[in-house]
């Protein structure tokens, strides 16, 4: 009689045999054979990750190479084991007293199984919980080498970056697309150590001092009594808070602009927001304020489309950055720095440098390109690294160095604190996305999860035992060192400087430096964001604070509230428009953007594989639509089809080209809803999902090219062909041509209305 072990094994291999995939060729990893029965257990190469993805660095805790990837061991090996590495027979059955009989308690492997289970979760960051990361590297120009030390910032120095994206006020499994601050938080593992640069996409914050960040958190998370609204700040505490600390205007209206739903993560800025301190070889000090250049220009959605895709996608950005990446359009930005002369009040033309709700107008001090960083990999484990991840703004090196930003300040100690609790104590520095690619030497010792073998019996110094090591190092062993700044003799206060009560002027500055379309979606997100508010006496306040920032702003938002226009408070300040803060001026690179080619499956199909050739070769990403899924034309030449009009919605699309006028599907489920509410629709004998979609995009601004059999399907959606980015003049290629064109300024700018 066979061992019932043996027995259930051979069982399982049985079933799995089949479904086995061919394991992949490592190089230098020994070939199948020694993965062979008589051998099981002879270690392998771990998998190696996809081609778009990296892990974390090869480095041990305390910061040695060890040549293989640490902590990257999850699946090596042909037999599953125990957390102890004993083998097992069997994951699917609890041991019990007879195939029906309960369940024992000796059963280690089901409690080990389900113990680790239960406890997968850690507590989500208590803001930018929910957020997509990517590996990359950062090559400096040198340009800033003269007024910084550190080493990273040299000429030509590669460092490796993780950056992490994330919303701000939305909870892990919240939607990508909503109205938000996006940080931008990005670490760089220099060889000095690692410095965190942990910036937003807005460069002003709606507070000056941290003491009130959990206020301002508390007023803009769901309501505490029945946790909602999700992800988003229309809702009466955020507008009551940021209506009575009217400091908050600047930033809010940042976040009422088109800022506040980028189209990606690739074309979004990066600002460090606070002024930080370089100090150089000589000692010498500057001022700077970071700034990250995305490549391919600052783009964002309309609400609309932003609401949409909450909903159809959740995952829009998160999905767009890995996408891009495995697909090889390597995101870029240019790190730049505005620099500013180290003078005693650390002002520069009249703008408090301490004051974290002022930016300082780029025509007033240009951004310097110091650097240019590649985002070129995913990561091979969202947990390990992307949820991990611990950035500091305490986190410098050499060369940088803070100011007295009292909001700077307060985060010194928030990041340390919060890190301890969210990833259960002092020791998350040795996970293998935080290791520093330094060598470490400290004297921390024990904790939770401490994963180094120290070595030694004088963890203290001085000390005259394991050889007297280690060494203090000085300023020319590459110490940090703090700026001996001067601290100006003053009583202790809780108070703040008198520059800190300006909290409209800048506000105004934005907004004369808006393009009328960009004012529009302005005025349309407050009526919205206001209409979304229940109590009148803070619609009724936040009137105020936009008639001190222009009346005509506030009287397009009373009017849509259908509340009086209140008079401006203090008088309007004297300001230059800066052209810079617009988004709308430029021509951009049109990678990776994505072109929907919609075809009936049967009309000019010449003309959507030469579009479809094109659009990949200007770097751009098509999709074909069209009735069924499948092959077209498979005998032939066959075209794939990656979207139906049961998975497409417009949302998807940068731009939609039309080569036919696909009929109704009489069997869609989709399609019998929608016929049966617009008669209009049936009555064009066009598919009504598509009138929806070209409406849609429409509406969105986005350029739609037609021709053929395709623009009917314009005039059954009763668009106008002559409007602006409407293309239906030539055949397939000449559309495309003009459509690459219109998309290079993003949108169809000109066709907005106040309706948006
Ligand atoms: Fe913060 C996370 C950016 C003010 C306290 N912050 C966090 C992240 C970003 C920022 C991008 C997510 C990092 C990641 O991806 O893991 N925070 C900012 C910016 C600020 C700012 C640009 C103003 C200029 N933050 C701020 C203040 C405080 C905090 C004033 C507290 C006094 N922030 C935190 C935190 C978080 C955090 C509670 C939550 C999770 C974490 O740190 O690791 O410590």
């Amino acid at each position: 009689k066979k061992n019932p072990v043996s027995a259930a094994a051979e069982k399982v291999a049985e079933k799995v045999q089949d479904a086995v995939l061919p394991a992949p060729e490592i190089p230098g990893a020994p070939g199948p054979e020694a993965a062979s029965a008589e051998e099981p257990t002879k270690a392998r190469t771990p998998l190696p990750p996809k081609r778009d993805q990296r892990g974390p660095d090869t480095y041990s805790p305390t910061g040695q190479e060890t040549g293989t990837p640490q902590g990257r061991v999850a699946q090596d090996g042909a037999h599953l084991t125990t957390a102890q590495g004993a083998r097992l027979y069997d994951t699917d059955h609890s041991l019990k007293a007879g195939p029906r009989g309960p369940v024992l308690l000796q059963d280690h492997h089901l409690r080990e199984k389900i113990t680790h289970f239960d406890h997968e979760r850690i507590p989500e960051r208590v803001v930018h919980a929910r957020g997509a990361a990517a590996h990359g590297v950062f090559r400096a120009y040198g340009a800033a080498a003269g007024i910084s030390k550190a080493a990273f910032l040299a000429e030509g120095v590669e460092t490796p970056v993780f950056v992490r994206f994330s919303t701000v006020l939305g909870s892990r499994g919240s939607a990508d697309t909503v109205r938000d601050t996006r940080g931008f938080a990005t670490k760089f593992y220099t060889q000095e150590g690692v410095f965190d640069l942990v910036g937003n996409n807005i460069p002003v914050f709606f507070i000056q001092d941290a003491i009130k960040f959990p206020d301002v958190i508390h007023a803009g998370k769901p309501h505490p009594d029945r946790e909602i609204p999700q992800a988003q700040s229309a809702h009466d505490t955020f507008w009551d808070f940021v209506t009575l600390h009217t400091e908050a205007t600047h930033h809010t209206l940042w976040n009422m602009s088109d800022r506040g739903i980028p189209r990606s993560y690739r074309m979004m800025e990066g600002f460090g927001v606070h002024t930080f301190r370089l100090v150089n070889a000589e000692g010498a000090t500057t001022l700077v304020k970071f700034h990250w250049k995305p490549k391919l220009g600052v783009h964002s959605l309309v609400w609309e489309e932003a609401q949409i895709t909450a909903g159809m996608d959740p995952d829009f950005h998160r999905r767009d950055l890995a996408d891009a990446i495995e697909a090889g359009a390597f995101p870029q930005w240019e790190l730049g720095v505005q620099t500013f002369p180290d003078t005693e009040d650390q002002m520069f033309e009249g703008i408090d440098l301490l004051d974290p709700t002022k930016i300082v107008p780029e025509e007033l001090a240009p951004v310097r390109a110091i650097g240019l960083m590649t985002l070129d990999a995913n990561p091979s484990n969202f947990f390990a690294e992307t949820e991990q991840v611990a950035f500091h703004l305490g986190h410098l090196v050499p060369g940088i160095d803070v100011t007295d930003d009292p909001l700077l300040q307060g985060r010194l100690f928030s990041y340390l604190d919060t890190q301890i609790s969210r990833l259960g104590g002092p020791n998350f520095g040795q996970l293998p996305i935080n290791r520093t690619h330094a060598p470490v030497n400290d004297m921390l010792r024990d904790g939770m999860h401490q994963t180094a073998v120290h070595r030694g019996v004088a963890p203290y110094r001085p000390h005259s035992l394991d050889g007297g090591c280690p060494f203090l190092a000085g300023a020319d062993t590459g110490a940090y060192i703090e700026v001996p700044a001067e601290v100006p003799a003053a009583r202790k206060v809780r108070d703040a400087a008198a520059s800190f009560d300006d909290h409209f002027s800048q506000a105004r500055l934005f907004w004369l430096s808006m393009t009328p379309t960009e004012r529009e979606h302005i005025a349309a997100a407050y009526t919205f964001e206001l209409g979304k508010c229940w109590e009148k006496a803070i619609k009724e306040r936040a009137l105020k604070v936009l008639a001190n920032i222009d009346p005509d702003l506030c009287t397009q938002v009373a009017s849509g509230l259908g509340l009086p226009v209140p008079e401006a408070s203090v008088p309007f300040a004297a300001v230059e428009p800066s052209p810079a803060l617009s988004q709308l001026s430029e021509q951009w690179p049109v990678d990776g953007r994505i072109i929907g080619i919609v075809t009936d499956g049967a009309d000019d199909l010449d003309g959507v594989r030469e579009v479809r050739r094109a659009v990949l070769e200007a770097g751009m990403v098509p999709l074909v639509i069209a009735p069924a899924g499948g092959t077209l034309d498979p005998d032939g030449d066959p075209v794939t089809v990656q979207r139906t009009f049961t998975t497409a919605r417009s949302v998807e699309f940068d731009a939609l080209l039309l080569a036919g006028a696909p009929a109704p599907a009489a069997d869609a489920y989709g399609a019998r809803d929608a016929k049966a509410d617009d008669g209009a629709a049936a009555a064009t004998g066009v598919e009504p999902r598509l009138l929806l979609m070209v409406t849609e995009a429409y509406r969105h601004g986005k350029a739609i090219g037609a021709w053929g059999a395709g623009v009917s399907a314009l005039e059954a959606a009763g668009l106008p062909a002559n409007s602006a980015g409407v293309v239906t003049d030539g055949a397939a290629s000449q559309v495309l041509e003009a459509v690459t064109g219109l998309l290079g300024g993003h949108r169809a700018w000109d066709r907005f209305t106040p309706a948006l």
